[in-house]
C-alpha cells in the first residue's frame, strides 16, 4: 500500500480530508468542509492555501514557487524553527532553521461544526539532530474553518533548558501592497533589517512603499491588514508571540530572489507571528511552549 493510501485509510475523511500527490510530487492533504478549503504540503506541514467560503484566497503562493524535497516553498505559511534568520554561529545551517524542509508525520484528523483539525509532528532525522542536538518534540495543529487557527508547540523532553527562535512566516494575499496599511504596531520598537538592524520606533500604521524588513519587539498584540483593493481586513490574533516580523522585498530584492513571480511583490505581504532576536523563548526541561495564531477575514 502506498504512503498516500495508508494516510487516506488512517486519517482520510471522504469528501473532506484527502491525501494526494501535489506539485513537484510532494504529498499534500486537501481539506474541503462547509466553511473553507485548504491545502497543506506534508513537508514542513506547510499550508499553501486557505479560502474561507465566500472569500478570496487569503494565503499568497508564488506562481514561481519551487516544490522539491528539502527546499522551502515561496509563500504559504513556512515554519521558522528552531531559530529565526541566520543560525547564530554556523553560516552553513539553513536560514530560519530546518523545520520547513523536513518531513512531518500526521498525528490526528478530526472534524466538528465546520472545522477540520489536522495535527502534524516533525520528523527529526540525523541531519536535523546534527544541527539541533536537543531532545524535543515539535507539533503543528491546524484548525481549518471560517477562521484559520495554527498552533506551533515545542515540547522540551530533555534534561537541559532549550532556547528557540520561531515564526509562522505567513505570506498574505493582498491587492496592492503599496495601498494597504498594517494596524496594531503603533509605538512598538523594531529592528530595521534594511538599515543595519537599527532600533527604531513605529509611528502610526505601517505602510509599504519600499523594501521593508522589520522585527517588531514587545509586540504581543493583534494586527490588522487593511486592504482597500481587495476590500477586506485580515485579522491576525496571536498568543505566545512577542515579536512581529513585517516583510516585503519590493522590486529589486524580489527580482534578485527569482521565485516571487512577475509583480509578485505587489500581491504579497508577510506579517509573521514570531519570537525572534531578544524575544527568543527559553523552555525548561519537561515544559512546553505554544505559539498560536488565529486568522479571519472581514469585509471593509
Ligand atoms: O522574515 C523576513 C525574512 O527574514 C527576510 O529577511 C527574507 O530573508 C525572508 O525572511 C525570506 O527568507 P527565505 O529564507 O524564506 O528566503
Amino acid at each position: 500500500m502506498s504512503e498516500l493510501d495508508t494516510l487516506n485509510k488512517q486519517y482520510g475523511i471522504p469528501g473532506e480530508v484527502v491525501f494526494k500527490m501535489g506539485p513537484g510530487d510532494q504529498p499534500v492533504v486537501e481539506v474541503s468542509n462547509q466553511s473553507a478549503t485548504a491545502t497543506i504540503v506534508l513537508q514542513g506541514a506547510h499550508l499553501i492555501s486557505w479560502v474561507p467560503n465566500g472569500e478570496q484566497q487569503v494565503i499568497w503562493l508564488s506562481e514561481d514557487a519551487k516544490f522539491a524535497k528539502g527546499k522551502s516553498i515561496r509563500g504559504g505559511v513556512p515554519v521558522c524553527w528552531p531559530w529565526f534568520g541566520p543560525h547564530e554561529s554556523n553560516k552553513d545551517f539553513p536560514a530560519h532553521g530546518y523545520a520547513r524542509m523536513v518531513p512531518w508525520n500526521v498525528t490526528e484528523v478530526s472534524s466538528a461544526k465546520g472545522v477540520t483539525r489536522i495535527g502534524f509532528r516533525i520528523v527529526q532525522d540525523e541531519k536535523a539532530k546534527a544541527m539541533w542536538p536537543h531532545d524535543c518534540e515539535l507539533d503543528m495543529v491546524y484548525s481549518i474553518g471560517k477562521k484559520l487557527g495554527i498552533e506551533l508547540i515545542t515540547r522540551n523532553t530533555g534534561k537541559q533548558a532549550l532556547v528557540i527562535g520561531e515564526a509562522l512566516h505567513t505570506y498574505f494575499e493582498v491587492g496592492d501592497v503599496s495601498k494597504l496599511k498594517i494596524e496594531g504596531l503603533d509605538k512598538r520598537p523594531y529592528l530595521d533589517k534594511v538599515d543595519n538592524f537599527k532600533r527604531k520606533q513605529q509611528n502610526g500604521a505601517v505602510t509599504i512603499s519600499e523594501e521593508v524588513d522589520r522585527i517588531y519587539l514587545e509586540s504581543p498584540d493583534d494586527c490588522i491588514i487593511v486592504d482597500p483593493v481587495m476590500q477586506r481586513r485580515i485579522h491576525i490574533v496571536k498568543q505566545g508571540s512577542h515579536s512581529t516580523v513585517v516583510w516585503n522585498p519590493w522590486i529589486e530584492k524580489a527580482n534578485q530572489m527569482g521565485d516571487l513571480g512577475p509583480q509578485g511583490y505587489l500581491k504579497m505581504l508577510c506579517v509573521e507571528s514570531a519570537n525572534a532576536a531578544e524575544d527568543v523563548v527559553e523552555i525548561k526541561p519537561g515544559k512546553e511552549h505554544c505559539l498560536a495564531v488565529n486568522y479571519s477575514v472581514e469585509a471593509l
